[in-house]
């Protein structure tokens, strides 16, 4: 049988019925610990000659679903779900690199990583340089004997800039480095990094893979042999696991993922079209749109162009905050991928200057009166007529 698409992979894949009961839907094996029959078996599993689970930090029935589903869709071999989109990120990074060695990273990205490279890291001894991840020759230029990781989001949160990932993945190569990349806002149904050549993609689930905003956590996808690698020395030891319940969320989330994807990405266009439009929106960032300065990157990487808009009104942060005050059907909160359309203002929000100094922010090309619209599945014209409203008292 051919590979079966996304559509099916996302319901069936990871899944059985439960071997002991038959239940349909997987069990939420809330336990921490597995009973063993004698000692002699407990020994055995322990020392990895008996497969079998042991602590729900080293394995777990709900958890290996969620991670068969998403090595599936990623297109992966195995996964690890883990606590948070940032428990991902550390642990792939801790598991690709040690103290003293250098990662190349992007300037432009989500706030909660810009300040893990360039506060947190530092100070655990990890070489940084943050560049210009949408021009591959300064990834290239900062590669220094030291280097083992490159880092990319793409399109990076919140201005939907892109990195070249087939560019980095034969500069990595060359060199013998370990790619990793967030694919959070993109998600498999719109781009599948490891498809291209990079060695490990990391989520944040608590967005579009979850989709309901009702928890957090993070997903690691990649090589088995580097996955296992990564869960019996990094997970295992620094113990960001994921709880059975948050992966059974998460697991009930994803069998609608590309549902919710089409309707995203279609609800994203026409919004961004809509805003591009309007004679108030000085910009409109989408990489679906033709005006956006990667939009033949977008095409040739991406299979369609997320659910994700920033733009920028005319009269900066002052029209901005009022914008933000009068939407009714848009929220105003952090987060993305929510089934809701939510609004946020990165200046102040995920990219507030106890998180990016403000001059960082600035020079990463996000501006005080950026907008963010995490697009949700509502009725388009309804949120085109709450934008248009907001926009009319500007
Ligand atoms: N990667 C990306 C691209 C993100 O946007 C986030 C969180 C993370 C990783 C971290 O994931 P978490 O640990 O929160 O599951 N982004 C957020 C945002 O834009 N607003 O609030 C959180």
């Amino acid at each position: 049988m051919s590979k079966p698409s996304i559509f099916t992979e996302a319901i069936h894949a990871g899944e059985e019925p439960d071997p002991t009961t038959k239940a349909l839907s997987t069990p939420i094996y809330q336990t921490s610990t597995f009973v063993f029959s004698n000692a002699q078996e407990a020994a055995r599993i322990f020392a990895g000659e008996q497969e079998g689970y042991v602590y729900t930090r080293w394995g777990n029935p709900t958890l290996a679903a969620l991670e068969g589903k998403m090595a599936s869709l990623e297109g992966g071999q195995a996964a690890i779900a883990t606590s948070s989109g940032m428990a991902a990120i550390a642990t792939a990074l801790f598991s690709a690199a040690k103290t003293g060695d250098h990662i190349v990273a992007p300037r432009a990205l989500y706030g909660g990583t810009h300040h893990l490279f360039s506060e947190e890291l530092p100070h655990l001894g990890f070489k940084i340089s943050m560049v210009d991840a949408r021009d591959p020759e300064e990834i290239a230029e900062a590669i220094r004997d030291d280097t083992k990781v490159i880092y990319i989001e793409t399109p990076g949160n919140p201005l939907l800039e892109l990195t070249d990932i087939p560019a980095v993945v034969e500069i990595a190569r060359r060199r013998g480095l370990v790619t990793i990349a967030d694919n959070t806002f993109a998600t498999p149904f719109c781009q599948r990094p490891l498809e291209l050549g990079v060695d490990l993609v990391v989520h944040s689930a608590t967005k579009y893979l979850g989709g309901h905003g009702d928890t957090i956590a993070g997903i690691i996808v990649g090589l088995e042999e580097i996955i296992e690698r990564a869960r019996e020395t990094t997970l295992r030891y620094l113990g960001s696991v994921l709880g059975p319940f948050d992966a059974w969320l998460i697991l009930r989330g994803m069998h609608t993922l590309p549902l919710r994807m089409e309707r995203h990405c279609a609800n994203a266009l026409a919004l961004a079209r809509f805003l591009e439009s309007l004679p108030k929106v000085e910009r409109v960032y989408y990489p679906g749109l033709p005006s956006h300065p990667q939009h033949d990157l977008a095409r040739r990487q991406m299979t369609a162009f997320g659910g994700m808009i920033s733009f920028e009104v005319r009269g900066g942060v002052e029209a901005g905050t009022r914008l933000l005050d009068g939407v009714r059907l848009c929220t105003l909160t952090a987060s993305l991928g929510d089934v809701r359309t939510l609004i946020s203002h990165p200046a102040s929000m995920t990219h507030a200057a106890n998180i990016v100094p403000r001059e960082q922010r600035l020079a990463a090309g996000i501006r005080d009166g950026l907008i963010r619209l995490s697009v949700g599945l509502e009725d388009p014209n309804d949120l085109i007529e709450d934008l248009e409203r907001a926009l009319a008292n500007l």
